[in-house]
C-alpha cells in the first residue's frame, strides 16, 4: 500500500444513510399491535401529590390504560445512581420512576396513559386529575444549602447530595501569604444538551418467554440492559437492548431515565409493545441538564507568575435527583483535572453536590473538565493581568516540560504524555500572536475592541481501567470487547460494545482493521448497538470509544493476523518462522511469489478442509481490554473577537484549535470533532443557558427562548494538530469528542473579558449574551471608563 488507511481523511461510512434519510430511529420502529405511551409531568418543582385520577382518561377514545406511581410502585425499583463516589457520603435517595407522594421538578413523572396512538395517549393526559399541594421550591445549588431552604429528601439534610475533597501538597501554606492572590466566582451555567433526535423508546415484553426487547435512545446499550434488569427484576439474559441509529446524544443519553423504564413497564402489563417518544419540550425538562456549578475559586501565585496554589468551594447543581452517573462529573471529572497542564504544588477542592427543584444533571460534552478548564485558565488570566503581563508568558512559565512516560500531578493522576509546549508554540506562530497584540493596541486607538483568549488544557478521558471505575464508586467496569470475523468469502464483520452514535466509528473501527489486516475498508463491517449481537461492552462517552474500544478491535486483528500466520506456514508447506506479512499477504520470506492472500486464509480457516493439527476452524478473535490508564489530550486554543460597546454585540472573528489526540485514524474525522465541540463550547460562552425563573419554572422552555448557536455565528474554525502518542494502548490515540468543548467555553471567555477590560469590565457571567455586556460596558462607564480609555494590562480588579 503507497498510503496507510490509518490516518487517511476518507469519508464517513455512516453519512449516505443518514442524509438520504435511509437510517432507522428509535421513533421509526413500528411493531404489530403496537400502542403508545405519554407522560403527565408536573407543573409544579415542588409540591404533594394528594390525589391522582386517571379514570375520565381511562375511558377517553382510544385509551388502553393509565397508570400511576401507585402502580409502579413496589413493582419497578427506583431509579439506580450508578457512580457512588466513595468518601463523599453520597445520598442515594429513592428516585422513582413515577413519583408517588412527591415530585421534585417540573417534568417529574406522575402518570402515563396508553392509547392506541400517540395523539390519543397525549390527549387524555389533560383528563388526568391530580391534587398538588405545592411546596416552597429551591433552584441555585448555592440558595439551596443555606439554612432555611426547601427540604427535598428527608434522608438528605441541608439539600447536600455529597461533599467530596480533592487534596495535595500544603494548601494551608500556599495560602498563608501568598506574593499575589486573585479569586473569582464563577457561575458554570445550566445547559440543555440538545440532541438534534429526542429520547425514545419501544419496549415490547413476550410474556410466554419472559423476553424484553427494548429499542432505545442510548449511548450504552449493555449498561441501559443491566440497569433495566436492576429496575424491573428480570434477568439480564432474558433482556435484548438495541441502540438504532441514535441523533446525537452529547452524554444526555448515558445515563438510564424513568421513562425508558416506563415504557417497559407498561408493555410488561399489556402484553403489547409500547412507543414512548419525547417532545423538544418534554426533552428541555426531562432529558438531563449539563453544568450548573456555582465556584469560588483562588489562585496564589509568585510575583515572577509561578502558581504555588488553587483552592475551589463548588456547589454542584444535581436538580432534584442523582442520575445515573452525576456524582462522578464534579469530582472525579472534574476536581481531579485541577491542575491542567500545568505543574501546581497545593490543589485544594471541596465539592459540594446540591439538590434542587430542577431537572436532573448528568453528563455534558467535556462532563466536568470544561469547568475544571475554565476555572484555571479564567484564574491564570487574571494572574497575568494582575501583575501586568502576558498571559501567554504565565502559562508558558507553569507548563509542565514534556514528557513521554507518564507524569503524577498533586491530584492523584499520572498523565500519559504530553509536549504543552509544542501545542502553544503551534499555536501561536498560526496566529502570529505578536503581531496580533500589536493589531489589538491598534484598534483600540480606534474605538475598536478586540481580545484575544489563549488557553492550554489537558483532560482526562478515555475512560479507563476498571480497577480504577471500582476504587472511585463507578458501578461499573470500564473495559471494552471487540470480535473480529472473516467469513469464508474474506468479507469481515467486526463487532464491538462500544455504541458510536455520530461519533465515526463505524469508519475508524473498519480503517484500523483495514491497516492491521490488509483487506479494503469496504470489505469490513463493524456492526455496534444491539446486546444480543455485540460482545459486552460500557459504552460511547469520556472520548473512550477509540482508545479502549479502538484497542480492542486492533488487539483483536492482530490476533487474527497471529492464527493467519500458522495457517498460511501450514498451507505453503513452510516454517511458520519463516513466513513474512504484509499488506494482507503472507508469504514466505525470500519468495514473495509463494504467498497466501488474508483471503485465502480466511476461506481456508472457514472450510476448515486442511488445518493444521490442533487448530480450531474458523478466522476470528474476541479480545477483552482493559487500558492501564486513562488517556490524556491536549492542546492551545486561541479566540479573536470583536466587542462593540455600543450595542454589547460580540463577533468571534477567528478561532483556532490545535489538539493533540495522539496519531488520528481520520483527520477529517478528528476535524469534525474539534468543530462541533467548539460550536457547542461557544455555545456555552455566548449564547446558552438554562434559566428557571423563582417559581421554578424553566423559562427557557423550548428552541424559541433557548439560543443554541447557528452555523453563521461561527467563524471558519482553524483545526492544527500535534502528535504526540500515548504509550498506554496499542494504537497509540487519546480521545478527541469533547476537546473543543473543553477549551472552547474559557478560550471565548477571556477573549471577551480581553476586549472589554479597557473599558473597565472585568467580570461578566456567562452567558456573554449583548445586553449583558452593553450593561456592563454602561455601567462602567459611569464609574469613569469611557470608549477608548485603554487602562492597560495592569488594571486591577
Ligand atoms: N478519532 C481518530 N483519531 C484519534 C482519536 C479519535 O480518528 N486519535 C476519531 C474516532 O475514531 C471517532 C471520533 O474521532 O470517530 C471520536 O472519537 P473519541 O474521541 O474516541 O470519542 P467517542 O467516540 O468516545 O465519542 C464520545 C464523545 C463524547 S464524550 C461526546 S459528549 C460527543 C462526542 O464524542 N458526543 C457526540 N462527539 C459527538 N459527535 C456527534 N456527532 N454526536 C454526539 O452525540
Amino acid at each position: 500500500m503507497t498510503t496507510r488507511i490509518f490516518g487517511s481523511g476518507i469519508r464517513r461510512r455512516e453519512d449516505p444513510r443518514l442524509i438520504t434519510g435511509q437510517a432507522t430511529y428509535t421513533d421509526d420502529v413500528k411493531l404489530v399491535g403496537m400502542a403508545y405511551a405519554a407522560i403527565l409531568r408536573s407543573p409544579h418543582p415542588h409540591a404533594r401529590i394528594s390525589s391522582v385520577d386517571g379514570s375520565a382518561a381511562e375511558s377517553m377514545p382510544g385509551v388502553v390504560a393509565v397508570y400511576t406511581g401507585a402502580d409502579t410502585d413496589g413493582v419497578l425499583n427506583p431509579m439506580p445512581c450508578a457512580w457512588v463516589v466513595p468518601d463523599s457520603d453520597v445520598k442515594a435517595v429513592a428516585y422513582p420512576p413515577i413519583a408517588k407522594d412527591v415530585v421534585r421538578y417540573t417534568g417529574d413523572a406522575v402518570a402515563v396513559v396508553v392509547a392506541e396512538s400517540r395523539e390519543q395517549a397525549e390527549d387524555a393526559l389533560e383528563a388526568i386529575d391530580v391534587n398538588y399541594q405545592v411546596l416552597p421550591s429551591v433552584t441555585s445549588p448555592e440558595a439551596a444549602t443555606q439554612q432555611g431552604a426547601p427540604q427535598l429528601h428527608d434522608d438528605a439534610p441541608g439539600n447536600q447530595a455529597f461533599h467530596w475533597v480533592v487534596s495535595g501538597g500544603d494548601t494551608d501554606a500556599a495560602f498563608q501569604s501568598p506574593e499575589v492572590l486573585v479569586k473569582d466566582t464563577i457561575l458554570q451555567q445550566r445547559l440543555i444538551p440538545n440532541a438534534m433526535e429526542t429520547r425514545s423508546a419501544v419496549a415490547s415484553y413476550a410474556s410466554a418467554m419472559g423476553d424484553l426487547t427494548l429499542w432505545s435512545t442510548t449511548q450504552n446499550p449493555h449498561i441501559v440492559r443491566f440497569l433495566c434488569s436492576l429496575v424491573t427484576g428480570l434477568g439480564e439474559h432474558k433482556i435484548r437492548v438495541i441502540a438504532p441509529e441514535v441523533g446525537g446524544g452529547f452524554g444526555s443519553k448515558v445515563p438510564m431515565y424513568p421513562s425508558e423504564m416506563i415504557a417497559v413497564f407498561c408493555s410488561m402489563k399489556l402484553g403489547r409493545p409500547v412507543k414512548w417518544t419525547e417532545s423538544r419540550t418534554e426533552n428541555y425538562q426531562a432529558t438531563t441538564h449539563g453544568r450548573d456549578h456555582i465556584e469560588y475559586v483562588e489562585m496564589a501565585a509568585t510575583r515572577e507568575g509561578k502558581i504555588t496554589g488553587l483552592r475551589t468551594t463548588v456547589y454542584a447543581g444535581m436538580g432534584a435527583y442523582l442520575s445515573t452517573a452525576a456524582p462522578g462529573i464534579p469530582t472525579i471529572l472534574h476536581g481531579l483535572m485541577y491542575s491542567g497542564p500545568y505543574e501546581i504544588p497545593a490543589i485544594k477542592g471541596d465539592v459540594y453536590g446540591v439538590f434542587t427543584n430542577t431537572t436532573p444533571v448528568d453528563a455534558y460534552r467535556g462532563a466536568g473538565r470544561p469547568e475544571a478548564t475554565f476555572l484555571i485558565e479564567r484564574l491564570v488570566d487574571m494572574l497575568a493581568t494582575e501583575l501586568g503581563q502576558d498571559p501567554v508568558e504565565i502559562r508558558r512559565r507553569n507548563l509542565i516540560p514534556k514528557f513521554d512516560n507518564g507524569h503524577d500531578v498533586v491530584t492523584g493522576l499520572t498523565y500519559d504524555s504530553g509536549d504543552y509546549e509544542l501545542a502553544l508554540d503551534t499555536a501561536l506562530n498560526h496566529v502570529n500572536y505578536h503581531e496580533l497584540r500589536h493589531e489589538q493596541e491598534h484598534s483600540r486607538e480606534h474605538g475598536n475592541y478586540i481580545g484575544i483568549g489563549v488557553t492550554c488544557y489537558c483532560e482526562i478521558c478515555g475512560l479507563g481501567p476498571s480497577q480504577v471505575a471500582g476504587a472511585v464508586g463507578f458501578g461499573g467496569g470500564l473495559w471494552e470487547s471487540a470480535i473480529v470475523r472473516f467469513h469464508a468469502t474474506g468479507k469481515v464483520n467486526v463487532f464491538v460494545g462500544t455504541s458510536p452514535h455520530g461519533q465515526g466509528e463505524e469508519t475508524t473501527f473498519a480503517q484500523v482493521v483495514s491497516d492491521e489486516l490488509g483487506v479494503p475498508v469496504e470489505d469490513i463491517e463493524v456492526v455496534h448497538g444491539d446486546t444480543d449481537n455485540t460482545p459486552m461492552g460500557w459504552g460511547t462517552y469520556g472520548s473512550r470509544t477509540t482508545v479502549v474500544g479502538g484497542a480492542a478491535v486492533a488487539l483483536s486483528s492482530r490476533k487474527i493476523k497471529e492464527k493467519g500466520r500458522a495457517l498460511a506456514a501450514h498451507l505453503l508447506e513452510a516454517a511458520e518462522q519463516d513466513i513474512e506479512y504484509e499488506d494482507g499477504k503472507f508469504f514466505v520470506r525470500g519468495s514473495p511469489d509463494q504467498n497466501k492472500t488474508i483471503q485465502d486464509v480466511a476461506l481456508m480457516a472457514n472450510v476448515a478442509w486442511n488445518m493444521p493439527e490442533g487448530m480450531e476452524p474458523g478466522l476470528e478473535a474476541t479480545t477483552f481490554y482493559d487500558p492501564p490508564n486513562f488517556s490524556y489530550p491536549f492542546g492551545t486554543h486561541v479566540a479573536v473577537v470583536s466587542v462593540d460597546p455600543d450595542n454589547g454585540y460580540i463577533e468571534l472573528q477567528r478561532y483556532v484549535a490545535v489538539d493533540d489526540c495522539g496519531p488520528q485514524i481520520n483527520p477529517v474525522i478528528v476535524e469534525g470533532q474539534v468543530h462541533g465541540g467548539v460550536a457547542q463550547g461557544a455555545g456555552q460562552a455566548l449564547w446558552e443557558g438554562a434559566v428557571y425563573d423563582d417559581n421554578g419554572q424553566l423559562l427557557t422552555g423550548s428552541l424559541l427562548d433557548y439560543a443554541l448557536p447557528r452555523a453563521h455565528l461561527m467563524p471558519d474554525i482553524e483545526v492544527l494538530s500535534t502528535t504526540t502518542p500515548s504509550l498506554d494502548n496499542p494504537l497509540g490515540v487519546k480521545g478527541v469528542g469533547e476537546t473543543g468543548t473543553i477549551a472552547s467555553t474559557v478560550t471565548i471567555y477571556n477573549a471577551v473579558l480581553d476586549a472589554l477590560r479597557p473599558l473597565g469590565v472585568t467580570k461578566l457571567d456567562m452567558p456573554l449574551t449583548p445586553e449583558k455586556v452593553w450593561r456592563a460596558v454602561q455601567e462602567a462607564g459611569l464609574h469613569g471608563h469611557g470608549h477608548g480609555h485603554d487602562h492597560g494590562h495592569g488594571h486591577s480588579h
